[in-house]
């Protein structure tokens, strides 16, 4: 019998645990603990970090698990670099499940930038009304730029005000639907959009609110990832492990 870990976090994740619940495969889903309130699952939920690749090797040992599958998000970097070199360590089967990033399509007024440090230079420049819709990890950095309105959507009500001095905070967590995030733009006066290429459909929707409304979006790139077997879709997982 297989005993699965699925590293969380995103929508992938969370049906492909409730997949793996419908055709009685034991799994256990893996949140870092970064929000307060982690959705329910039909899987049993363990939430912290596991202390490094190290940390997670043993881990997998421990538990004896048969099959590690990181569904974490594309810019989760470190724990996806952890999670490879863990199954290595531990010699156990491996395998990403991702989303492919989103592309521009016609009527998109994107400018991309490779990480975080080059959307906040870009921010260069006289005051506009701006949606950062990167949740509360990297709020500090556009401290550098405290000459805009900022909108800022974030899972949890922040412990600390951000450096921003001219900031609303909006406490709502995905996935979003396009019509409200338009709503959202145009009661904001929303001039740019800063968004990651997270890729999938829980996030999509201000890019297409963004394409109906005409508002450019600056884009930021995936980092780097190492090389490592993935697939796009939860059907190929389960081939995976029924193999
Ligand atoms: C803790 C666990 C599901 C998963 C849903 C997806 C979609 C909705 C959209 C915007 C963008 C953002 C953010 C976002 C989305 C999904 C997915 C996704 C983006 C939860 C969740 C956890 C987190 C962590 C959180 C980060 C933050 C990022 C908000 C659960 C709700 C901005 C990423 O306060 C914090 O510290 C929040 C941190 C990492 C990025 C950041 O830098 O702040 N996600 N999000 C996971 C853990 O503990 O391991 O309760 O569901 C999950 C989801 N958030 O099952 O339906 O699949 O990506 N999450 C981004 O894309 O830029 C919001 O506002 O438009
Ligand atoms: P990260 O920077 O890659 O990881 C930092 C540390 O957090 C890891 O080294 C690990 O701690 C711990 N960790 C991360 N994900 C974990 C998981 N699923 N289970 C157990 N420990 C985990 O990760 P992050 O960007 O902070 O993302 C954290 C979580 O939020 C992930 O589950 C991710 O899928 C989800 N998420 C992130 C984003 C985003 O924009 N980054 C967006 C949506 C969802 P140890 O070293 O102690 O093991």
């Amino acid at each position: 019998m297989p005993n699965i870990l699925v590293l969380g976090g995103t929508i992938e994740a969370t049906r492909l645990v409730a997949a793996l619940a419908a055709a009685g495969l034991p799994a256990t889903l893996s949140y870092a603990g970064r929000v307060e309130r982690p959705k329910p699952q039909p899987v049993p939920v363990r939430i912290g970090g596991f202390g490094g690749a190290q940390g997670l090797a043993a881990y997998l040992r421990d538990n004896k698990i048969t099959h590690l599958v990181d569904a974490t998000h594309p810019f989760a970097a470190t724990i996806s670099a952890n999670a490879v070199q863990a199954a290595e360590h531990a010699g156990t089967p491996f395998l990403a499940l991702t989303r492919p990033p989103w592309t521009a399509r016609e009527g998109d007024q994107w400018t991309r930038v490779p990480d975080i440090p080059a959307a906040v230079a870009a921010l260069d420049g006289p005051r506009k009304n701006i949606m950062l819709a990167l949740g509360r990890m990297h709020l500090a950095a556009f401290g550098h730029h405290p000459q805009h309105r900022y909108l800022l959507r974030l899972v949890d009500p922040p412990q600390t005000p951000p450096p921003l001095p001219d900031h609303h905070i909006i406490i709502d967590r995905g996935p979003f639907d396009a019509d409200a995030d338009a709503a959202l733009m145009q009661a904001h006066d929303i001039t740019l959009i800063v968004a990651k290429n997270a890729g999938g459909t829980g996030a999509q929707a201000k890019l297409v609110a963004a394409r109906r409304l005409g508002i450019p979006v600056l884009m930021i790139d995936r980092p780097p990832l190492p090389d490592r077997a993935q697939v796009h879709d939860i059907a190929a997982v389960l081939d995976w492990i029924t193999a």
